[in-house]
């Protein structure tokens, strides 16, 4: 793999929180799977809708409304060229979560029937799980959960052997994990399902953000994502589904904007991606977003994905030869993201992350909302490191310093 030609020093300008001091020290931020942060082009959009375009969109014929709209569908055509795919496949929701409940009521509620079984895995975060329990609960659908080995890898067989012998009627996984960092063969796994009928959801918290997703390519039935985690703003997700698959799903929510029609006692519903976007949308922050996929094009998510595997493998090898230290995932930057979770023998990853903190180092500490992963691998919670575009090596030694300072202060 050729190396990063990210500038990543470079890049730094061009987000204003680097300036910020904590405890004195520079920021280092490394809790980029949590959110990343935001350069000035998407603040500036935002204050800038706000400023000279504000007012409610598809619904008045004044040029401002008209502007807005023209500004809210241009961040929608940005996103779905950003996946390639077509923009009125693109729904906009509140994040990867609220996309995957919609999927869970609108698609699933209809295609799924008792004793069907939905397969996830033991990487899942809550929110590809949760939902799932929910109408197992509702309406009798069955959970499979597929294993991982103990690099973090899926027990792929498994998971052919369940979609061939017609166990399950849906498979929804984590393209990417939020905690192992595990990159999961979603291409292979989306065609061996559909040799067997069976449509994939694909988590793409994780990936989308980080290397190249051509769903074209990819040829998922949906693909869920956040803005926040991408450089745009908190409050906006993309669900992504094929047209026809979208035209066929009942509403989710029901109220303006998603109507043709309203009569006293039925409704015509809007055509797609309208249809799921009942009441005012988040329209400032949509149209921040399209400024964060400027941005990354800009870059390229090609160069990102270098820039990020060269940075894990720094980082993984100067953690990795300290004593007392468990990492956990995959060794090989090439088959995992830049997200390193680890435990210092008994130090809790809550005092880590505080002395961390001392140093100006943000990372996450918990369970990061994989208590399923937690489970499995036998520990209540972990140290997390995530890196971004604007991280350096610099950064990741003032990190490992800071881990050898820490087993000092515990004596280990
Ligand atoms: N993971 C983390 O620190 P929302 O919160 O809806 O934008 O994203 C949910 C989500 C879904 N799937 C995966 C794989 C994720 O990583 C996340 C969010 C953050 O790891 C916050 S818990």
């Amino acid at each position: 793999m050729q190396r990063s030609i990210v500038n990543s020093y470079e890049l730094r300008n061009d987000f204003p929180i680097f300036k910020k001091k904590i405890n004195g020290k520079e920021l280092v931020y490394l809790d980029n799977a949590s959110t990343t942060q935001k350069p000035y082009t998407v603040i500036k959009s935002i204050t800038d809708f706000y400023s000279n375009y504000n007012s409610n969109i598809h619904r008045a014929v004044y040029q401002l409304a008209e502007e807005a709209t023209t500004l809210y569908e241009q961040s929608r055509e940005k996103i779905a060229n950003f996946i390639n795919v077509r923009p009125e496949e693109i729904v906009f929701t509140r994040n990867t979560t609220e996309s995957i409940n919609l999927i869970a009521h609108s698609w699933a509620r209809t295609n799924l029937k008792k004793d069907d079984g939905i397969a996830i895995s033991e990487l899942e975060h809550h929110s590809n799980i949760v939902p799932w329990q929910i109408l197992s609960q509702e309406i009798g659908t069955r959970l499979e959960y597929v294993g991982i080995d103990e690099n973090g890898f899926l027990d792929l067989e498994h998971l052919i052997e369940l979609i061939s012998s017609k166990k399950v009627k849906l498979v929804s996984l984590s393209h990417m994990s939020n905690v192992l960092g595990t990159i999961v063969p979603i291409e292979r796994i989306i065609k061996i399902a559909h040799e067997n009928d069976i449509p994939v959801l694909v988590d793409g918290a994780q990936s989308v953000p980080h290397m190249p997703v051509n769903v074209k390519n990819m040829d998922c039935d949906f693909l869920v994502f956040s803005a926040h985690k991408m450089l745009g703003p908190t409050g906006v997700g993309v669900l992504y589904a094929k047209k026809e698959v979208l035209e066929k799903m009942r509403p989710f929510m029901g109220g303006g904007d998603m109507i043709k029609e309203v009569f006293k006692f039925h409704t015509n519903y809007n055509e797609v991606p309208y249809k799921f976007e009942a009441g005012t949308p988040n329209i400032a922050d949509v149209v921040g977003f399209g400024a964060a996929i400027d941005y990354l094009k800009k870059i390229g998510m090609e160069n990102i994905r270098k820039h990020e595997i060269d940075l894990t493998e720094y980082a993984l090898e100067s953690i990795l030869s300290l004593n007392h230290l468990t990492v956990y995932g995959p060794r090989d930057p090439n088959y995992r993201g830049g997200v390193i979770s680890f435990n210092i023998a008994d130090i809790h990853p809550h005092d880590l992350a505080t002395i961390m903190n001392d140093h100006g180092i943000a990372i996450r500490s918990g369970h990061h909302c994989a208590q399923v992963l937690m489970q499995r691998l036998d520990v209540p919670a972990t140290s997390r490191a995530s890196f971004y575009i604007y991280n350096t090596k610099e950064e990741i030694d003032k990190f490992v310093n800071t881990i050898k300072e820490a087993g000092r202060i515990f004596k280990i």
